[in-house]
C-alpha cells in the first residue's frame, strides 16, 4: 500500500546552535530525523558540523521542552502553572500592554533578546518600533558586537570583515576561534599551511594560542595599552602605509603625538608582555601584507577601556593600509539587492520624541538614535543601501534598564518581553536582575525550555527550535544571504519568534503584511527573482564577491569622508577623539578580604565548544562532554591556596560567592583565574528558592554592572579583569 512505503528526504538547513549558522543536511525518514551532517556545498562553512549541531535531534525531541503556553497561577517563581491557549495568551498579554501603555507610555514596555544574529532581531525591532518603544535591550548588545559595530562605523563607516582566505597574517585578539568560531578556525589552519602568520593575544594558553607563531600573554583588561604600544612602534619606525594615511585619513599627526605616551617599555609594565615581544609582533603585523585582526569579544568585555581599545584596533587596521583590500579588512555593506533587515525594521516609524527616551542614551552618548540616523545618512551617501540594522547599533543600556525597573527613574518600566535570552544567567549582577524582574507588572518569556528566567514569568511561551522553522542568515557584516529549510512542522504548540510577535502586534493594531516567515523571506528575496521555495531548495545562497577599495570612488561613510583617526563625532560628543588607556576598574574589596587573597584576577566566559552560553545543559550528549562548571587555576596559585585539582572552591567578589570545580592548569597565568559562565542545573528543582541551581555556580551572580564602572561611551560592563578571591568549599 502506497502509504506504507517509507519515504526518505534530505532537507537543507542552517544550524542556529551558535551564531555561525552552518549549512547542514538532515535526512528524514517517515517524518523522523535519521541523520545529520555538514553540507559541503555551503560556501562559507563548507561541510562543518560540531557536537552542538549533531545534538540537534536531542534538542528537538527533548522531553522537557516547553510544549504549550503556560500562565502563572501562584507567586512568581513558585512553579505553579496552568496550560492556556495561544489565543488566551495573546489576548491577555495585549490587554496588559495596552493598559501599561496608556498609564505610563509605550517606553514602559521593553524587550530583551540575546546573542545575535539568531534570526529574529530585526523582527523584534520592528515590533518595538511599531509599538512606539525605543527600549530594546539585550544580554549581549553592549558586551557583544554593538560597541565594535558603533566604533567601527564612526571610524570608517562600516564594520570590518576579515578576508581570511587571502590574508598573510592573522591576529586573533581576545578570541579563541578553536572553540567559538569553528569554520573560521579551519580557515586559519588552512591559511597557516600556506604560510600565513598567526599572532594570538590572550592571557590563557588556549587551543588557538597553542598554534600561534607569536602568543602574547597579556594581563587581562590592558588591551588598549597594547594597541597603543603597537601604534607607537609602527608610527615611530615608519611601518605604516604613508599613501593611505596621507590621502584617506584625518588626525594622524595628533595620533603620532598621543602614542609617544606609550613606548614599548611602559606598555610592557602595563600589559606584562616583554617590550621586545611587543616590538617584534607589531613589526610582523605591520609588514606582513595583507593582514587582518579578527573580532574577539574580549575587547567588548573590558569595561572602561572597551571602546578605546576597539578604536585603537580600528586605527591599526587603517594605518597599515589593510582596509578594504584583498586579504585585508573588507567594508562590504549590505547585500546589494535583497530587501535588507534594516528596511524591515522600519526605524523611521519610531518618533524622534520616543527615540530620545532610549534608556542610557543621556549618559552613554554613543547609544543614540540620533547617531544611528547620522550613520545611516553617511552610509547612503557613499552608496550603501542602508546602515547596518539598528539592532546591532542602538540598544538600551542593559544595566540602566534593570535599574529603571527598580527605581522608576528616569521613568517607569513595567513590562518586559524576553525572547531568545536567559538574562538571569547571562546578564551581570544576577541579584539585581532578579529583583528587577520581580518588580515587573508583566514578564513574558518565549523560550524552548523552562529556564530559571522563564520560571519567573507570568506567561512562559513555547518556542520552536531551528529544525522547525525556515531561516535566512546574513552574517554580521550583512553582505550575503544564506537560507535553510524547515525540517519538520513545529512540535506541540511551539511557535516561531515571528509568529508570536506578529500575532501580538496585529492584536495591538500593528501592520504585518507577511503571514509567516516564508512570506517575509519571499518578499525580501523578490529583487533576486525567486520564490522562497525555489531559492531555499535550489539556489540556497547568494554570496557576492568582495568589492575592494570601494572608498576610492566615494570615500568612507564618515563625516569627513575619510578614516577618522581623530574622531569628529567623539569630539562633538565631548569624548576623547583619540584612543587612551585607563587602568581597568577594580571591584571594591574590603580591607579584611584584602588581607587574604585579594590579588587574584578573574576572567569569565571563555567559550566552551559543547555549549552555547547557558544552553545545552539538559542535553545528555553535551553534558557528558562537560558535566560541571570548571575554574582554571595555575598550579602554583592552587598550591599557595591549598587547593587541589577537582576541589570545589568558592569564588568571591564584593557581590557574593559562587562555587565551581577546580581545574589546575598551567595554561593560565599566576594569580589569574578563569571561570565558566552560563551554569545552571536543569536537573534540580525549578521552583524557588532553587531556580534550577541558579545561585550555585552562575558567575554573573558575582559580577558587577554598576554604570559608574562601565565604558563611558557605550556602557559595556566588565566581564573580564575583575578582582576576586578563592577558597575551598
Ligand atoms: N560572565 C559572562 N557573561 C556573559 C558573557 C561572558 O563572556 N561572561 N558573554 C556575553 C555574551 S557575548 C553574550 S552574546 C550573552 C549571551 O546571552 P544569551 O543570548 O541570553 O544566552 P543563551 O544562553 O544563548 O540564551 C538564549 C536563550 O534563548 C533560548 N532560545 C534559543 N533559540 C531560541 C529561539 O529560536 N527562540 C526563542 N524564543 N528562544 C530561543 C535558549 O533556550 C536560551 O534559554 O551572554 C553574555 N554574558
Ligand atoms: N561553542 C560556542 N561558540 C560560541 C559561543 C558559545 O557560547 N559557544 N558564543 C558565541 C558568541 S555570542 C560570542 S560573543 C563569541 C565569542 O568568541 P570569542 O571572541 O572567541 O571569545 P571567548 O571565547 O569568550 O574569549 C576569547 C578569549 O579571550 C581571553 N581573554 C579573557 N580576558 C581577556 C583580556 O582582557 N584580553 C584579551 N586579549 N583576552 C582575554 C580568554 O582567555 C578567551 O580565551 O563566541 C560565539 N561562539
Ligand atoms: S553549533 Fe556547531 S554546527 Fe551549529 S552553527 Fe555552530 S558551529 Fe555550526
Ligand atoms: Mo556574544
Amino acid at each position: 500500500m502506497p502509504n506504507e512505503i517509507s519515504t526518505e528526504q534530505i532537507k537543507r538547513v542552517l544550524c542556529s546552535g551558535c551564531t555561525t549558522h552552518c549549512g547542514l543536511l538532515v535526512k528524514i525518514k517517515d517524518g523522523q530525523i535519521v541523520s545529520i551532517k555538514g553540507d559541503p556545498s555551503d560556501p562559507l562553512t563548507r561541510g562543518h558540523i560540531c557536537e552542538k549541531g549533531m545534538a540537534a535531534p536531542k534538542l528537538l525531541y527533548h522531553r522537557e521542552r516547553l510544549k504549550y503556553p503556560l500562565k502563572r497561577t501562584g507567586e512568581r517563581g513558585e512553579g505553579k502553572w496552568t496550560r492556556i491557549s495561544w489565543k488566551q495568551a495573546i489576548d491577555e498579554i495585549a490587554k496588559k500592554i495596552e493598559e501599561i501603555k496608556r498609564k505610563y507610555g509605550p517606553e514602559a514596555i521593553a524587550l530583551i533578546h540575546g546573542s545575535s544574529p539568531r534570526y529574529a532581531e530585526y523582527i523584534q525591532r520592528r515590533f518595538m518600533n511599531l509599538l512606539g518603544s525605543p527600549n530594546v535591550f539585550s544580554s549581549a548588545s553592549q558586551v557583544c558586537w554593538d560597541n565594535t559595530a558603533i566604533i567601527e562605523c564612526i571610524t570608517y563607516g562600516w564594520m570590518a570583515y576579515g578576508d581570511i582566505e587571502h590574508t598573510q597574517c592573522i591576529v586573533e585578539w581576545g578570541s579563541n576561534p578553536a572553540c567559538s568560531h569553528l569554520p573560521r578556525w579551519r580557515s586559519i589552519l588552512k591559511a597557516k599551511k600556506r604560510g600565513a602568520k598567526l599572532i594570538v593575544i590572550d592571557p590563557r594558553l588556549t587551543k588557538t594560542a597553542a598554534k600561534a607563531d607569536i602568543w602574547l600573554q597579556i594581563r587581562p583588561g590592558t588591551d588598549c595599552a597594547l594597541a597603543l604600544g603597537w601604534l607607537n612602534v609602527i608610527i615611530n619606525e615608519e611601518l605604516y602605509d604613508k599613501d593611505f594615511v596621507k590621502n584617506w585619513t584625518i588626525g594622524f599627526e595628533k595620533l603620532k603625538e598621543r602614542v609617544q605616551e606609550y613606548p614599548p617599555e611602559k606598555v610592557s609594565e602595563i600589559t606584562h608582555i616583554p617590550a621586545e615581544k611587543i616590538r617584534e609582533s607589531a613589526r610582523i603585523y605591520a609588514t606582513t601584507k595583507p593582514a587582518i585582526i579578527s573580532w574577539g569579544v574580549s575587547l567588548d568585555h573590558i569595561g572602561k577601556n572597551a571602546s578605546q581599545a576597539i578604536r585603537a584596533r580600528a586605527i591599526l587596521r587603517a594605518i597599515t593600509g589593510n582596509l578594504d583590500v584583498r586579504g585585508g579588512e573588507i567594508l562590504c555593506g549590505l547585500h546589494p539587492r535583497i530587501i535588507s533587515e534594516t528596511e524591515i525594521e522600519e526605524n523611521e516609524k519610531l518618533s524622534k520624541e520616543q527615540k530620545e527616551k532610549l534608556l542610557g542614551t543621556k549618559r552613554f552618548k554613543l547609544l543614540s538614535w540620533n547617531l544611528y540616523d547620522q550613520i545611516n545618512k553617511y552610509a547612503k551617501k557613499v552608496g550603501y543601501r542602508a546602515a547596518i540594522p539598528s539592532y546591532s547599533l542602538v540598544n538600551a543600556h542593559t544595566p540602566t534598564v534593570w535599574r529603571a525597573i527598580i527605581t522608576g527613574e528616569p521613568y517607569p518600566v513595567k513590562a518586559v518581553i524576553c525572547q531568545d535570552s536567559n538574562p538571569l544567567l547571562t546578564c551581570a549582577n544576577t541579584k539585581l536582575v532578579y529583583r528587577a524582574i520581580k518588580e515587573l507588572e508583566l514578564f513574558v518569556v518565549h523560550d524552548i525550555f523552562m529556564t530559571p528566567t522563564a520560571m519567573l514569568a507570568d506567561y512562559a511561551l513555547p518556542a520552536v527550535t531551528w529544525l522547525e522553522r525556515s531561516h535566512m542568515d546574513h552574517g554580521v557584516a550583512g553582505n550575503y544571504v544564506k537560507t535553510g529549510e524547515k525540517v519538520i512542522e513545529p512540535m506541540w504548540e511551539c511557535r516561531t519568534d515571528f509568529d508570536f510577535l506578529r500575532e501580538l502586534g496585529i492584536k495591538l493594531g500593528q501592520e504585518w503584511p507577511w503571514k509567516n516567515l516564508e512570506e517575509l523571506y519571499e518578499y525580501r528575496l523578490k529583487p533576486l527573482g525567486y520564490s522562497w521555495k525555489d531559492f531555499v531548495t535550489k539556489i540556497r545562497w547568494d554570496v557576492p564577491p568582495f568589492e575592494y577599495k570601494r572608498y576610492e570612488k566615494r570615500g568612507f561613510a564618515t563625516p569627513s569622508g575619510k578614516v577618522e583617526i581623530y574622531s569628529t563625532i567623539l569630539e562633538k560628543l565631548g569624548y576623547d577623539p583619540l584612543p587612551k588607556y585607563e587602568e581597568p576598574a577594580k571591584s571594591p574589596i574590603s580591607a579584611s578580604e584584602k588581607s587574604k587573597n585579594h590579588s587574584l584576577v578573574l576572567i569569565t566566559g571563555g567559550r566552551l565548544k559543547c555549549f552555547h552560553h547557558s544552553e545545552g545543559r539538559q542535553i545528555d550528549m553535551l553534558r557528558k562532554i562537560h558535566p560541571e562548571p570548571l575554574v582554571q587555576i595555575h598550579p602554583k596559585t592552587a598550591e599557595k591556596l591549598g587547593i587541589k585539582d577537582g576541589d570545589w572552591v568558592w569564588i568571591e567578589t564584593h557581590l557574593g560567592k559562587i562555587k565551581q570545580k577546580t581545574k589546575v592548569d598551567p595554561g593560565v597565568p599566576l594569580n589569574i583565574v578563569h571561570a565558566e559562565h552560563g551554569w545552571w542545573f536543569p536537573e534540580k528543582p525549578g521552583e524557588e528558592p532553587t531556580l534550577y541551581g541558579l545561585w550555585e555556580s552562575n558567575i554573573n551572580v558575582i559580577i558587577d554592572d554598576n554604570p559608574d564602572k562601565c565604558d563611558p561611551m557605550i556602557g559595556s560592563w566588565q566581564l573580564r579583569a575583575i578582582r576576586c578571591k578563592i577558597y575551598k568549599v
